[in-house]
């Protein structure tokens, strides 16, 4: 009876409350995170001052293992209340850290604790959750990025050792007009009637006198915090094979990667394993978006890993990849043109199981609307802080599928919290078996996504790009 007791306090967390050395109670946490500004050195002698954690960029690796609780305290040393989202992570709504959903802030000059059980395995990450709005040096605009690795229980593929990689911009500033680079997915024909929609929408605003809606440009590309050639080289040796973690922390952009004579064996997408492991020569990120991928170092030489773009390349986007033995300067090549395709990794037939309830959302842009900024709606509806309302209500355990029409141009990066989706329909192909937690809608294109509504509570569902997101491109379910 007696030892039946104690083991009942030992499972609640209270033991060693009365012990020397833990007496003050709590116990030590097992992460520590700092919000704070600090100096980022971009390239030589070029300094940036930001909103780090830890005082760096980009924040520190945490390194997590699945099932396994931990503990980590986020000190807020700003004047700015502050949330840290889990980015796809399965936490409740008091870790995942969105206003929006209900996280308590992290009270600016104080700090919070959170537990929680990490999962699912793989590759995630960790950010601010701030509306920036007009303000670029709030939200994802500054340098509150880093990357999670939650340790699987069995190790994916073989390899010889991981490179963690962050892909970000600095310097934001606004742009009028400017288009998104279009060649970046997979061949498809747009449909007709989101066409037609969102090009009289624009031509009526255009009609009107209203100017195109502000863009965000940058001025500094990194990778690591480092622009092209700043940083240190990955060094690599012939027939190593690099496990390649990497991970899109911009605020707004969608990003290319491709390392001249090689290819990337894509193993996982957003940290989770894809069905079909293949090897593409150009790897595609939209924001948030995460790759874990292996390229075997079969071409020796010194290469520049870097952005398709060769103005962004040329402003810091890549790194160095050097050889043992190799010497001279960074060498690039152009890749033979090539689109993402996120079907090349999924089952090749698909077999996704019929959802509960198909849960329709139409997607519109509202030029320059607000004050100059693109407003954007689902459902006619732009997402407004001061009257949240659950948009879906849904119920446990059961599941949804998301049928997304973008009535925009633009390619979206569509976000859902706390789950992961399966990838069942992009641009009227049929697939499974993907399973992911942001994935890219081209531009007047559908894509259908399914979920099981597991986790209670408020779910925040929105477009990544933070210009879009602060303009209204979220909405809310509440799982019940
Ligand atoms: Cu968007």
């Amino acid at each position: 009876m007696q030892r039946r007791a104690f083991l009942k306090i030992a499972g609640s967390g209270l033991i060693g409350a009365g012990l020397p050395g833990l007496a003050r109670g709590a116990p030590p946490a097992d992460h520590t995170i700092r919000i704070g500004t600090g100096l980022v050195e971009v390239g030589p002698q070029r300094f940036l001052s930001m909103t780090t954690y830890n005082g760096q960029f980009p924040g520190p690796l945490l390194r997590l293992q699945e099932g396994r609780p931990v503990v980590v305290d986020v000190h807020n040393d700003t004047d700015t209340p502050e949330q840290l989202h889990w980015h796809g992570q399965r936490v409740p709504v008091s870790v995942d850290g969105a206003a929006e959903e209900g996280t308590p802030y992290i009270p600016a000059h104080g700090m919070r604790r959170v537990a929680y059980t990490p999962g699912p395995a793989g590759l995630r990450f960790y950010h601010t959750h701030l509306r920036a709005a007009d303000n670029l040096h709030l939200g994802q605009y500054g340098g509150q990025v880093g990357p999670v690795y939650i340790e699987p229980a069995s190790q994916p593929g073989a390899y010889d050792r991981e490179v963690f990689l962050t892909l970000k911009e600095f310097e934001p500033f606004f742009t009028q007009g400017g288009d998104m680079a279009a060649d970046v997915l997979a061949r498809s024909t747009p449909d007709p009637t989101l066409k037609r929609q969102g090009e009289t929408a624009m031509q009526a605003s255009l009609a009107r006198g209203m100017k195109k809606g502000f863009e965000v440009g940058y001025r500094i590309f990194t990778i690591n915090g480092r622009q092209l050639g700043f940083g240190e080289p990955v060094r690599v040796k012939r027939g190593e094979r690099v496990l390649f973690h990497l991970l899109n922390g911009s605020a707004t952009e969608n990003r290319s990667l491709a390392l001249p004579g090689h290819t990337f064996k894509v193993l996982a997408l957003d940290g989770n394993p894809v069905p079909r492991p293949s090897d593409v020569p150009v790897l595609w990120l939209g924001t948030a978006e995460r790759i874990s991928a292996v390229v075997e170092m079969n071409h020796p030489g010194v290469w520049v890993m870097g952005d398709l773009a060769d103005d962004d390349r040329h402003k810091g986007m890549g790194v160095v990849v050097e050889y043992a033995g190799s010497t001279g300067k960074p060498a690039w090549q152009k890749p033979a043109p090539a689109r993402w395709d996120y079907l090349r990794f999924a089952d090749s037939r698909p077999t996704a199981q019929p959802p509960e309830r198909v849960i329709d959302m139409l997607f519109a842009k509202d030029n320059a609307a607000d004050q100059g900024f693109n407003r954007w709606t689902i459902n006619g509806k732009a997402f407004d802080m001061n009257h949240m309302t659950a948009d879906w209500r849904l119920e446990r355990g059961k599941r949804y599928r998301l049928r997304m029409r973008n009535a925009s141009d633009d390619i979206h990066p569509m976000h859902l919290h706390r789950h992961s989706f399966e990838l069942t329909s992009i641009a009227g192909r049929p697939t499974a078996g993907l399973l992911k937690d942001v994935a890219m809608l081209g531009g007047y294109q559908t894509m259908e996504v399914d979920f099981t509504a597991d986790q209670p509570g408020l779910t925040l569902f929105h477009c990544h790009m933070q210009l879009h997101m602060d303009f209204g491109f979220m909405g809310l379910f509440e799982t019940t």
